[in-house]
């Protein structure tokens, strides 16, 4: 598939305006700097549509994109960050929890874990939860350009193992060389 169109929609704060129509939804969750808006970037080819930053814990909203006028990509908010001084605030937003739980159109979910890092205990818990709602879900690992490929397969096993899931459903991505786009796009391109 080839993404021809990609546009911003819109940002949601409030579960009221969370949009409701029809149109298939392909969901990015993860740790706050996992990656989320570089991917959305990478994958539509669009290097400013969704926000980057490397100061962790800003988007607090939930961020629309509509891609071909077919699908929409969905920027949940990062979750695990805390302010100093304010350890438990914000470690899981009520909104990615309603998003999730509620959301008719929603295809996929890809989760997102940095390849280096051994999942975290919230990386668990999300997964758990994913699962428990039946949700379909990919684990994505990020940054896939600063591990070498026989890394990448150890990281795999790591992964699979720390989150309880198979290897097959896990997709190494890098949004500065493009490793794991295609495959990510194909499997889009199959479910819409
Ligand atoms: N090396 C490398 N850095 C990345 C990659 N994806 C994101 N980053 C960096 O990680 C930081 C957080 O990325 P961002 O997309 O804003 O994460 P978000 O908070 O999950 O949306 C930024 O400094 C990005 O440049 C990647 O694939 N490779
Ligand atoms: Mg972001």
């Amino acid at each position: 598939m080839i993404i021809k169109q990609a546009t911003f929609l819109t940002s949601v704060v409030d579960e009221k305006n969370l949009l409701q129509d029809d149109l298939p939804e392909f969901a990015f969750v993860g740790r706050s700097n996992v990656g989320k808006s570089s991917i959305i970037n990478n994958l539509t080819g669009k290097k400013g549509l969704a926000k980057t930053s490397s100061t962790p814990g800003h988007t607090k909203m939930i961020n629309y994109f509509e891609i071909n006028q077919t699908f929409r990509f969905v920027d949940l908010p990062g979750y695990g960050f805390h302010r100093a001084g304010k350890k438990n605030q914000n470690l899981w937003s009520k909104l990615i929890q309603t998003y999730l739980l509620n959301s008719k159109s929603l295809k996929t979910v890809f989760m997102l874990v940095d390849s280096r890092i051994t999942p975290t205990d919230l990386d668990q818990i999300m997964c758990k939860f994913l699962i428990q709602t039946g949700r379909n879900f990919i684990i994505i690992a990020t940054k896939a350009d600063k591990l070498s490929k026989s890394k990448q397969n150890l990281a795999k096993k790591h992964i699979a193992a720390a989150l309880g899931v198979r290897e097959d459903i896990i997709i190494f991505h890098s949004s500065l060389n493009s490793q794991g786009k295609q495959q990510i796009l194909d499997y889009i391109e199959n479910l819409v």
